[in-house]
This record gives C-alpha cells, sequence and structure tokens, in this order.
C-alpha cells in the first residue's frame, strides 16, 4: 500500500499533488493555456468514499410506501396510515433478487415525498407505527438493513425532503431541524450505510410558504454521522446522469467544472473546460449515477405486471452505464404483498445469466503484455495481472502509447473490457482497439472516455493478439486492466 501511495504521489506530481485518498479540486482561471487546463484536469482525482461508491457498479432502488397501496407515484400527505399493510413482507426475499442479480446495495425510500415514515420516527405519527403492518411494532429500515447484512449488500437511504404532511414545512428553520433530526436517527440506528440520496424537489408547506432547505446543514449531519457514505444526486459526490430513462452518454466524465447544466450532453471534454476556465470555475471529481426502474413507475403498479425491461434494453443500460463510467441504479419496486413480483424477478435472473456467461471467464488471463514505453513503476504487465492496485502507464513524452495483449492461444471474443487506474485521475479521451488477423492489424472498434470501466461491444474477432491504442489523452494515459470475453448469443442483437 505504501508503496502505492508513493507511486501515486511521484504520478500527481508538482504543486497538484494531494493526498490520494481525499480527492481533489482545482480551481481553473482565465489566464489558463490548455496545457495548463488539461494538466489541472487530468490531476482531478477521488475521494476514498467516491472510489467505494464507483466499485459497487450496479445497484437496487426501492420504492415502497404509501404509494404502493394507493397507487399514486406521489402522495399528497392525506395518506391514512392505515393504508400500509404488506401481507407478506420479506426484506430477505429483496436480498436475494439483488445478490442473484449482481447488484450490491440497496437504496430504500425510508421517506418519500408523502412523509409516510417506514420507520417508527420519534418525531411524527406519520409512519408504520400507526399502521396495521406487524401490529405496529414493525421498522422497514431495520429489517432492509439487516437483510442487507446478511446477504453481503451494503445499504443507502432516500430521504426526500419535500414532505407534503409535515406540518412545519414551509416554516423553514423548524422544518430543517425536523429533517435534521430524521436523519438522525436513520444514520444512527441502523448501522453503516453507504448512500444518502436527496432528491431536490420542494414544495409550499401548509403556510403558504415556500420551504428553504438548509443543505449545508444536512450534508454536516451525513459528514459526522456515516463519513463513508456518498451524498447523491442534490449533493456533493455523486450527481445525476440527467435523465430517468437509461439514457447513458457517449462520453462521460468524471471530472466535471462547477456550474454546468447537468442535462447536457457534453459535460466535460476539452471545450467544456476552456469555457469554465473563462468563468473561473472549480473542477472536481463528480461521478454519474444512472438511475431508472424496471418498470414504467418508480411504485409498483400492477397494471404494469407486463411492462417490465426486455433483457436487452436492461443490457443496453448496463453497458451504458456500468461500461460507461457510470453506476448502475435500477428500481425494482416491491408490490402490495411486500414482495419483488415474479415478473421482475425472472427478468433479473435472465440479467444475471448474460453478464455471469459473459463476464465469467476472462479470455485475456494470462496474456502477455508488452508495450509502446512503460516505467518500472508501472509496467504493461499490470494491465492482465488481475490486480487493481497496479496499473500500466506510457513514458512521459510517448506520442503514441500502445498497449499489446497476446493472448495463450487465439479466441473468438465480441466484448473488451478496459479500467483506467481512476485514483491517479480521467485521462483517456480517444482510443482504437485494434486485432491482429492473417497477419494485419485490423482496427475493431474506437471509443473516447474510458474513466472507471469502458466495456466495448463488437461483432466477434479471433485472434490470439489485441492492441489498445490511445489516440488522445490528459498527459500520461494508465490503464489498470484489459479484460476479454464472449458473451452467449442472449446478449447479442440491439447492442452488440
Ligand atoms: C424523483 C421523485 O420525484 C420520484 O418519485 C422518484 O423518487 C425519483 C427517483 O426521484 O425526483
Amino acid at each position: 500500500m505504501t508503496a502505492i501511495l508513493a507511486i501515486m504521489a511521484l504520478l500527481a506530481g508538482g504543486a497538484t499533488a494531494q493526498p490520494v485518498l481525499s480527492g481533489t479540486e482545482v480551481a481553473l482561471s482565465p489566464d489558463d493555456s490548455m496545457d495548463d487546463i488539461v494538466r489541472k484536469a487530468a490531476h482531478v482525482t477521488p475521494s476514498e468514499r467516491q472510489l467505494q461508491w464507483q466499485r459497487l457498479e450496479f445497484t437496487c432502488f426501492i420504492h415502497f410506501g404509501m404509494n404502493t397501496f394507493t397507487g399514486q407515484e406521489w402522495g399528497d400527505g392525506t395518506e391514512d396510515p392505515a393504508w400500509f399493510d404488506p401481507t407478506e413482507l420479506d426484506a430477505d426475499q429483496w436480498a436475494r433478487a439483488c445478490v442473484d442479480a449482481g447488484m450490491r446495495e440497496i437504496i430504500l425510500t425510508a421517506k418519500h415525498h408523502d412523509g409516510f415514515c417506514l420507520w417508527p420516527s420519534e418525531y411524527t405519527e406519520h409512519s408504520v407505527r400507526n399502521s396495521p403492518w406487524r401490529d405496529g411494532q414493525g421498522d422497514l429500515v431495520r429489517e432492509v438493513a439487516e437483510a442487507c447484512r446478511r446477504h453481503g449488500l451494503e445499504l443507502g437511504i432516500y430521504l426526500s425532503p419535500w414532505d407534503r404532511h409535515e406540518p412545519s414545512y414551509g416554516d423553514s428553520p423548524r422544518y430543517n431541524e425536523y429533517f435534521r433530526n430524521q436523519l438522525t436517527e436513520l444514520l444512527s440506528n441502523y448501522g453503516e450505510i453507504s448512500e444518502v440520496w436527496f432528491d431536490g424537489a420542494c414544495g409550499e408547506g401548509p403556510n403558504g410558504k415556500r420551504q428553504e432547505y438548509d443543505w449545508e446543514s444536512y450534508y454536516a449531519v451525513v459528514r459526522e454521522l456515516q463519513p463513508g457514505a456518498v451524498i447523491s444526486v442534490v449533493g456533493p459526490d455523486v450527481r445525476w446522469c440527467g435523465n430517468e430513462a437509461g439514457r447513458t452518454r457517449e462520453s462521460e466524465w468524471s471530472v466535471i467544472p462547477s456550474g454546468v447544466d447537468g442535462q447536457a450532453e457534453d459535460l466535460g471534454s476539452r471545450a467544456v473546460l476552456a469555457e469554465a476556465a473563462q468563468r473561473g470555475a472549480t473542477l472536481r471529481w463528480h461521478p454519474a449515477q444512472v438511475n431508472t426502474s424496471i418498470r414504467p413507475g418508480w411504485f409498483y403498479h400492477p397494471e404494469e405486471d407486463d411492462q417490465v425491461k426486455p433483457l436487452h434494453h436492461l443490457l443496453d443500460i448496463y453497458y451504458g452505464s456500468v461500461g460507461g463510467n457510470a453506476q448502475f441504479l435500477l428500481n425494482l419496486p416491491p408490490d402490495r404483498r411486500g414482495l419483488i413480483h415474479e415478473n421482475d424477478v425472472a427478468r433479473l435472473r435472465e440479467l444475471d445469466d448474460v453478464l455471469r456467461a459473459t463476464f465469467d471467464e476472462d479470455l485475456a488471463a494470462g496474456a502477455s503484455c508488452t508495450a509502446s514505453s512503460e516505467t518500472p513503476e508501472a509496467p504493461a504487465t499490470a494491465a492482465a495481472d488481475g490486480d487493481d492496485a497496479t496499473f500500466w502507464m506510457p513514458r512521459e513524452g510517448d506520442r503514441d502509447p500502445s498497449l499489446v495483449l497476446e493472448l495463450t492461444d487465439a479466441r473468438t471474443f465480441d466484448t473488451v473490457l478496459l479500467q483506467e487506474h481512476i485514483q491517479v485521475g480521467q485521462r483517456i479521451e480517444e482510443l482504437a482497439l485494434d486485432a491482429l488477423v492473417d497477419g494485419t492489424w485490423r482496427e475493431v472498434t474506437r471509443a473516447t472516455t474510458v474513466g472507471y470501466k469502458r466495456l466495448l461491444r463488437f461483432d466477434p474477432v479471433t485472434t490470439n493478439r489485441i492492441r489498445v491504442r490511445v489516440l488522445s489523452s490528459r498527459l500520461e494515459p494508465t490503464l489498470q486492466k484489459v479484460g476479454v470475453f464472449l458473451s452467449p448469443s442472449e446478449a447479442q442483437g440491439d447492442g452488440g
């Protein structure tokens, strides 16, 4: 570990060197040249909590609450707690469905906009305590927390700031205190929390005034009680990808200037950075999360039982998000029994079957690697040694960096996985993938950003040698891993 930290410090170099685990921010200036801007951007790094979050890759949103029983997407806060009455609720069934699909975290809607709390909060009567479920003795946050621990999943919390039931809403200081109190309960009583997900929806309270959220004070509660948790969406650590339909960007940057429109297509190219420098913006690590539901709604509606997203659609979102430098947060809405519906479970199983059949065998295992240049600390062999702590980096001044993998035998494949060592920063802007076919290098495909992970899909190729050429990067690029895979026929179609 010490050796790795020393290498990082060396790579970060000069005045921009920062402790790698704390994440970095850097101010741009109108006086910066393009070279200055590129150097600054190349040295922005994630915090430890952002790294841990990124490694979760595929995570689960659970929208469950009063809306499940009223058939609404947004309740208005006048619902009767007596309506919340799941008959067969089983949080282990939820956790099993997630684990079986390869997900690593559950984020539960502890409170949605209607204000009904899935835990017996001390600060309101509008909760499970006044419902018939488990005779008013239930605590769904606890049941989900315990199921997560049993199944090795992380636990995240969605707590809606917008609260259409709470009388203090709109009386800003009073409601801010109410909200901090609820956050404190959730972040103190249920063990380790990996993510706190804040939505920005806001309205007027019964006093006719618009609530002013005190975000900084909410963040302070999270940092104090759960320092390892990322704060997502309206928060400093994780960025909403900009849509709820599962659409992903061709180039997804994690190094983002302040003040950009998070729904724009281009958030981090050199042109965007140059414009940001004119404004004196700040660059920071702000990775994307792609959140979408397996059904049209966020909450369960029986009439949507036959509208579960098809396998190909889910695979395309998976490749675009996990394979496009983002995290995939897929919503599974439990039904009125308190179970994830059979149709959703069956679809998740199909997805997992395809992902396992694709990624269980890395055809690059045991490959020998050579490169246009390398350094003793970052040799070519590191790209296929199966160790996430090591990586290849060409020598400074190598104008055409490339890496060749020689597989143990000629193999047929249609998927290549690339990972940068993002602890150093996100650097690759464009690359080409070549295969040696009949003694000649043939370009198979091109891609732009890599970041944490890029999955490239193409028509099957048979060869024992592949080459990655980095066509454009911010300072020296890194590759921590190159993997080679063959997907089963079910995966080939729309995207493959
Ligand atoms: C939105 C909410 O309004 C939706 O109901 C849902 O919770 C989604 C994830 O966030 O902003």
